[in-house]
C-alpha cells in the first residue's frame, strides 16, 4: 500500500478485520518488520490519539519514529505555488516536503481542513503534494476530507461488541452541535467505512461475525455530506426516529459541507441544543453503545450521563487506533 486515504486502499475489509483481530492478540507479531525503516508523522494540527497510537503502532512495528510538529518549532510553511513570500512564512512546502522524505521511509500527515475555500480541500492538495513530492508513502493522520485511520478503528470496535447483541446491527451516525467550525473528515470517513461495510452480505470475519450493518444519517437540513462519501446511506431528517432501535450511536459535529449551498461551507449553520445526546435520546435506541472519536465537548456533543454509562465506548474506541495503524502500517511496511 503506497497510500492511504479511503477504504478501497485497504482492499478486502474482511481480510483487514481479521490482519486487525490477529494483531490485537498478539501487536508485536511483526516487530522485525520495521527494522531499521524510519516513520516520520506530519502535524499541521493538535493531536492526542492519532499521535500516540500511530507512534505506539510504528514502534509496535520496530519502526524508528520521528515527530515533527509543524507550528512549533518548525519553519511556517507556505502551501501556495506563486506566492512572493514576503509575509511571516519561511519555507515552502515544495523544498520541506523533499527535505523531509529524505529523513525517512513512511509519512503520516495531518493537515486538516481550512474550511475557506472547498476546491482546495476537497482537493486534498496537500497530501497528493506529499505523495508527489515526498518520494514515499503517505497515509492520512486526519486530512482535509478524511480521517481513515479513526473510522478502520470505528469499524473494527463495532465489529468486537456487535455480535453480542445483534449480528446485523443498526448504525447511527448523529451531528450534534459544538461552538467551533469543525471539519467534515471524521464523518466522511465514518460513513464511507459504514457503507462499504453496510455492502457485505457476507460475514465480516474477524473478531465479529458482523453480517453487514444498518447504517443510517441524521442531522439538521443543509449539513448534507458530500455524496462521494454518502451514496447509498439513509437520511433521516428526524432525530428520533433515527435513533429508534439504534445499536450504536456515532455523534460528531461538523460544519455546512457546501453541498446544498456552496456558500455556505465551512459554516455554523446551527447550534440547537436539542441534537445533544442525553439519556432521553439513548432511551428511544436498542440500549445503544455511544461512539464518539475524541476529543468530545461534554454537554455540547453528549452529556455526562451519557458519555459515563457502561455502554460508552469512546475509551475501547480510542484504543483501537492502536490497532488500525498497525495494520496500515504493516502494509506499508510490506509493499516497501
Ligand atoms: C477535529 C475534527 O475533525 O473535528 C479532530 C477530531 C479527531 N476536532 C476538533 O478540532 C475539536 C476541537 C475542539 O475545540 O473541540
Amino acid at each position: 500500500m503506497k497510500s492511504f486515504l479511503n477504504v478501497e486502499d485497504l482492499g478486502d475489509l474482511k481480510e483487514a478485520l481479521k490482519e486487525a483481530t490477529e494483531i490485537k492478540s498478539d501487536r508485536f507479531k511483526y516487530d522485525t518488520l520495521g527494522k531499521n525503516k524510519t516513520l516520520l508523522m506530519v502535524f499541521f494540527n493538535n493531536s492526542l490519539r492519532t499521535r500516540l497510537s500511530t507512534q505506539k503502532a510504528g514502534m509496535n512495528l520496530g519502526m524508528n519514529v520521528i515527530v515533527l510538529d509543524v507550528n512549533a518549532g518548525a519553519w511556517k510553511l507556505e502551501t501556495e505555488r506563486g506566492v512572493i513570500m514576503d509575509g511571516d512564512k519561511s519555507e515552502h512546502l515544495l523544498e520541506a516536503i523533499p527535505v523531509m522524505g529524505s529523513f525517512c521511509d513512511v509519512i503520516g500527515i495531518r493537515s486538516f481542513a481550512g474550511l475557506s475555500d472547498r476546491d482546495y480541500d476537497y482537493a486534498e492538495t496537500v497530501y497528493h503534494q506529499f505523495e508527489k513530492y515526498s518520494g514515499k508513502p503517505v497515509f492520512a493522520m486526519e486530512t482535509a476530507t478524511v480521517h481513515p485511520l479513526q473510522a478502520f478503528a470505528d469499524l473494527f470496535t463495532i465489529a468486537e461488541y456487535a455480535p453480542k447483541r445483534n449480528k446485523r446491527p443498526k448504525v447511527v451516525l448523529s451531528w450534534a452541535p459544538h461552538p467551533k467550525s469543525l471539519p467534515q473528515a471524521v464523518p466522511n470517513s465514518f460513513a464511507q467505512w459504514m457503507i462499504a461495510a453496510e455492502k457485505q452480505s457476507l460475514p465480516l470475519g474477524g473478531v465479529g461475525d458482523l453480517a453487514g450493518m444498518d447504517f443510517v444519517i441524521t442531522h439538521p437540513e443543509g449539513y448534507e455530506l458530500d455524496p462521494a462519501f454518502t451514496k447509498g446511506a439513509t437520511i433521516e431528517y428526524d432525530q428520533r426516529k433515527a435513533f429508534e432501535g439504534a445499536d450504536f450511536i456515532y455523534a460528531k459535529n461538523w460544519s455546512c459541507p457546501g453541498v446544498t449551498k456552496c456558500e455556505d461551507y465551512g459554516k455554523i449553520l446551527s447550534k440547537d441544543m436539542s441534537w445533544c445526546v442525553d439519556t432521553e435520546h439513548m432511551s428511544w435506541t436498542n440500549n445503544a453503545h455511544f461512539m464518539h472519536c475524541l476529543p468530545v465537548r461534554r454537554n455540547m456533543i453528549v452529556t455526562d450521563e451519557v458519555i459515563e454509562a457502561p455502554t460508552s465506548l469512546v475509551i475501547p474506541e480510542a484504543a483501537n487506533r492502536e490497532i488500525s495503524a498497525t495494520v496500515v502500517l504493516k502494509r506499508i511496511l510490506q509493499s516497501l
